[in-house]
């Protein structure tokens, strides 16, 4: 057996979450090491290196609020960054402010096991190293455990196959090859136009059609940056308390059913044009909650395919019809539709030619076998629960997370588990986290438990504990939140719908992230409400 490292806190994973985590625990005095499974930093912006991976939310948005300094030095050169340049920003950051030398790289961890007798995380990597750790903070990522479907005969299939989340580092060359992509998700979304521009022939199946909005992404001019730069401040005190943590996005004040038709016109080609998934999703108040209005919206998109797409068949086949728009995450587009209009891209169906089997010279859907040299998963994820459920997480009476969570995620304000102590999440089931802009989310959590951890050590308490019945309480209200909105109208990964035998609960809390970041400051206030402070000298 190895040694066991002591530390006062283990971070898991070194994305966005992990690395302001260790760098705000430090901040509060304590020893931290985060173990990260990549052997590099950047999380989601690590792993995710397919062709045409970029940001979906504004880079003065899409970024760290906590240092001036840092905010004020970094030279954004488009107004949706690509993945390379996001993973340059992140790696500046790791080494800004030196969190390198206490983060351990190529460390997956297998377990997280806590020892009630000592109050203390025995944390695991799969190599067999140890930690022992007061405080253990998952920040695992809500779309890391990525899903490549079970279909019979992939073992036999005779090129290379790639799901978007394990893409090589060297890339791919499509060139002069016949490519299929499963999957038409952001991840498809994005690839689907840059792989048709160098296959030889592209086949893309779709099981679900999806909304997409136009990105308009182009290099940011002279003074654009320097011009939201001053305007900081007040930029992101706003975003922090918004809906969705945007510095410039703003609810319509009018319900879409209300205004003339010329009047809804104007304003949904203004969304249009803005550019910005909450350009259409915030054009009236209604849009996420009255099925009626966020037909006015889903329309307007139809519409927009029809005019695109060249092929009636194909531009029909390509209307998302089955689900409100908004409810599955909608996605930019810089060319996806327009991609089918070129002689070398083909749509199947697999609604009404189901993919039967993968051979090794392609994919068998409907009967027909659609010849690849190259495959392409764009098939997603376990999410938000996927990353922590893999880890062997073992609470109070070795119970684990994954029994505990077998039909359904249960957590106090996203953030704690009952039965797991000292145990913190990020951007986990019950946080506003996936339904608004991460990185602002992200910052909220860690700031919180940063300050509750701080708290802690002042007044020599040993343990915080969700309780049972703050969670459930929690868990109502996100359920509660959750059906005034249309999101069940969908077979979405929010609800865990696209992961065959998960339980089908809304995972995120869609109250927004102002009225989240109010609650968890008024639970702090109130000591800590919901939570157990046992002292240290309890024992
Ligand atoms: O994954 P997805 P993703 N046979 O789950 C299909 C973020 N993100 O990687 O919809 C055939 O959305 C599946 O079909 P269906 C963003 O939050 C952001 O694309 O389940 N098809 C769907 O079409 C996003 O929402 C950015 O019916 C199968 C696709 O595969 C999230 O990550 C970029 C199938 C999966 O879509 C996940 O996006 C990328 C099967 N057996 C990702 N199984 C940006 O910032 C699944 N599918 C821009």
């Amino acid at each position: 057996m190895s040694e066991m490292t002591p530390v006062d806190a283990v971070i898991v994973g070194a994305g966005f979450a992990g690395m302001y985590m260790l760098h705000t625990l430090r901040g509060a005095g304590l020893n931290a090491v985060v173990l990260e499974a990549g052997d590099g930093v950047g999380g989601t912006w690590y792993w995710n290196r397919y062709p045409g991976a970029r940001v979906d939310i504004e880079c003065h948005d899409y970024s760290y609020s906590f240092s001036e300094d840092l905010q004020q030095e970094w030279e954004w050169t488009e107004r949706y960054p690509a993945q390379p340049e996001i993973l340059r920003y992140l790696d500046h950051v790791a080494d800004r402010f030196d969190l390198r030398r206490d983060i351990r790289l190529n460390t997956r961890v297998a377990a997280a096991h806590y020892d009630e007798t000592a109050d203390r995380w025995t944390v695991r990597t799969e190599r067999g190293d140890r930690y022992r750790a007061t405080w253990c903070v998952m920040a695992t990522g809500c779309l890391s455990s990525s899903q490549v479907p079970a279909i019979d005969g992939l073992e036999s299939f005779a090129g290379d196959w790639h799901h978007t989340a394990h893409w090589p580092a060297g890339g791919v060359d499509f060139s002069g090859k016949r490519v299929a992509v499963i999957g038409t998700g952001s991840s498809g979304v994005q690839a689907i136009p840059i792989i048709a521009e160098q296959a030889d022939r592209l086949t893309v199946f779709q099981r679900t059609a999806t909304f997409a909005v136009p990105a308009l992404n182009r290099e940011l001019v002279p003074g654009e940056l320097a011009g939201i730069k001053e305007r900081y401040p007040e930029l992101r005190e706003h975003a922090r308390y918004s809906g969705i943590g945007l510095a410039l996005a703003r609810v319509g004040e009018t319900s879409a059913l209300e205004v003339t038709a010329e009047e809804r016109r104007k304003v949904l080609t203004a969304a249009w044009e803005s550019g910005t998934l909450a350009g259409l999703l915030l054009s009236f108040n209604d849009v996420t909650t009255d099925l009626a209005a966020n037909d006015v919206v889903a329309d307007f998109i139809r519409d927009r395919i029809h005019e695109t797409v060249d092929d009636p068949e194909t531009a029909e086949l390509l209307c998302p019809r089955d689900y409100p728009f908004g409810t599955k995450r909608a996605c930019l587009d810089t060319g996806y539709y327009a991609t089918y209009n070129r002689e070398n891209v083909h749509l199947v169906d697999v609604r009404t030619n189901p993919i039967e089997r993968i051979g090794p010279g392609g994919v068998v859907a409907g009967g027909t076998e659609h010849e690849a040299d190259v495959i392409v998963f764009a098939t997603g994820f376990d999410a938000m629960t996927g990353s922590l459920t893999a880890i062997d997480v073992r609470g109070r009476n070795g119970r684990t997370l994954r029994d505990k969570w077998s039909a359904g995620p249960i957590t106090y304000l996203g953030l704690q588990s009952a039965g797991f102590p000292n145990l913190f999440l990020v951007a986990a089931p019950g946080s506003p986290s996936v339904l608004t802009n991460m990185v602002m989310s992200i910052e909220q959590q860690v700031e919180w438990i940063a300050r509750c951890v701080g708290h802690a050590r002042d007044r020599g308490v040993a343990t915080v504990e969700a309780t049972e019945r703050a969670e459930q309480d929690w868990v109502r209200h996100v359920n509660e939140v959750s059906a005034t909105r249309l999101y069940s109208a969908a077979n979405s990964w929010y609800l865990g719908a696209n992961v065959p035998g998960k339980p089908r609960v809304f995972m995120p809390y869609a109250g927004g992230l102002g009225r989240y970041r109010e609650r968890c400051d008024a639970v702090a206030a109130a000591d800590y409400e919901g939570f157990v402070l046992t002292a240290a000298s309890h024992r």
